[in-house]
């Protein structure tokens, strides 16, 4: 079966990190989040994938060109966000029998991604506490009866994780007209499946939608959490590396240096001397986190560089951040109150009693700059010794 991957959004609610790669090529452990979307499909049998691209594509076909995991890739091109019906239609002249469709930016636990493929035609469901903010499924034992968009009262806690399998005849109901909010929903094709079709409901037990920040460090937090011990950098006998760290070839861990896994480090990666890094962190490719440097549960993206003296807590830092001697990341507010962030223009709770900043790529900080909780800097920013940052820049 072949497996469409939704990767055309840009993420806006996700800026600064999505200014120059689209969301679906942000980084959890050890690979962006739709090649976690990508493995799970093929762990489950696909054997095509076609990814739907659009904003900043080229980060997609780069990173998985013409064959991945063994079977074979194509791309469509969808011009306009015009919603996820648009995105499928984007992708039906490479569609060829019964298909199924995945988030590029969504975590799914793989062994229901597999249940999912064997049931199909088929829908996966995540039990929800409160359903009022998702697509909610109404059901009739495993059958799908009915999906409603954020319903006031809620006929079931399954909400939709905008992971299906469609028959071969859907790839001609892909022409839906658009919905209330100016787009064509894949939800009103699963409508028509649902009226011509037995479909099947099946619980996926673990999902994540990546929409905000602070999503992508539970989905770090989430991929982290699944590796093992595997040591093959260069590490010095005085360091300790306790629990579950991945040093990978290529890297280098110097004296005096603690890591606590959760954590990996990536290939050109150098940490130390005299470093302590908790889990659940990333310190991705080429990056390096200095003397004296405390780094906890943060995703440091390719060539992040924190050299001297700092502390950064509950972060996210681009590509090529560079932070100064002593630079000290707030990652806890005096109230004890959930951190919150600024998202497209409204300030939101990230329901995290400790979360630090989100820094945009090549953002630079001078010394002894302070960044308080919740704040947010633009990609290439540069701020100036001595400052403390309180507002987004
Ligand atoms: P969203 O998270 O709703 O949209 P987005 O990725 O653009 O993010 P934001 O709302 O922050 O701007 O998208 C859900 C999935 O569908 C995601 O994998 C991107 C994909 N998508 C497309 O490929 N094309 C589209 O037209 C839309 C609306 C989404």
């Amino acid at each position: 079966m072949q497996a469409v991957v939704l990767a055309a959004g840009e993420g806006t609610r996700i800026r600064p990190l999505s200014a120059s790669l689209p969301k679906p090529m942000l980084p959890a452990a050890d690979r962006p989040l739709a090649a976690h979307a990508a493995d799970a499909a093929v762990r489950a049998g696909a054997d095509e994938l076609v990814f739907v691209v659009g904003y900043e594509a080229d980060a997609v076909r780069e990173y998985f060109g013409e064959e991945y995991a063994g079977i074979p890739v194509e791309y469509a091109v969808q011009h306009e966000q015009a919603g996820t019906a648009d995105a499928v239609r984007a992708a039906r002249e490479h569609l060829d029998g019964a298909f199924a469709v995945l988030n590029g930016d969504n975590l799914y636990d793989p062994a229901g991604v597999e249940r999912l493929f064997a049931a199909g035609p088929s829908v996966g469901a995540h039990r929800v506490a409160d359903p009022t903010s998702y697509g909610v499924l109404s059901t009739d034992g495993e059958t799908v009866t009915d999906i409603v968009e954020k319903p006031a009262d809620p006929p079931t806690d399954l909400a939709n994780t905008g992971a299906y399998v469609f028959p071969a005849e859907a790839r001609e109901w892909l022409d839906v007209p658009a919905s209330e909010r100016g787009e064509h929903e894949i939800t009103d094709v699963l409508a028509r499946t649902i009226a011509e079709h037995e479909v099947t409901a099946v619980e996926i037990d673990r999902w994540l939608d990546v929409g905000r920040p602070w999503e992508l460090l539970a989905a770090n937090e989430w991929k982290l959490g699944e590796l093992e011990r595997d040591v093959r950098g260069s590490v010095h006998e005085n360091a300790d590396l306790r629990g579950d760290v991945v040093v990978e070839e290529g890297a280098s861990i110097d004296a005096g240096v603690v890591i606590e896994g959760p954590a990996l480090v990536r290939s050109g990666a150098s940490v130390g001397p005299n470093a302590y890094v908790r889990g659940a962190t990333l310190v991705g490719e080429d990056a390096h986190v200095g003397h004296g440097v405390e780094v906890k549960n943060s995703v440091l993206m390719a060539g992040a560089t924190v050299g001297h003296l700092s502390y950064v807590g509950d972060s996210v830092l681009g590509r090529n951040v560079n932070f100064g001697a002593g630079t000290t990341v707030a990652n806890l507010r005096h109230d004890d109150q959930p951190v919150k962030l600024t998202v497209k223009g409204e300030r939101v709770s990230t329901d995290r009693r400790k979360f630090g900043v989100v820094v945009g790529d090549e953002a630079k900080t001078g010394i002894n700059v302070a960044l308080n909780a919740g704040t947010k800097l633009s990609p290439g920013v540069g701020i100036a010794p001595g400052e403390t940052v309180t507002r987004d820049r």
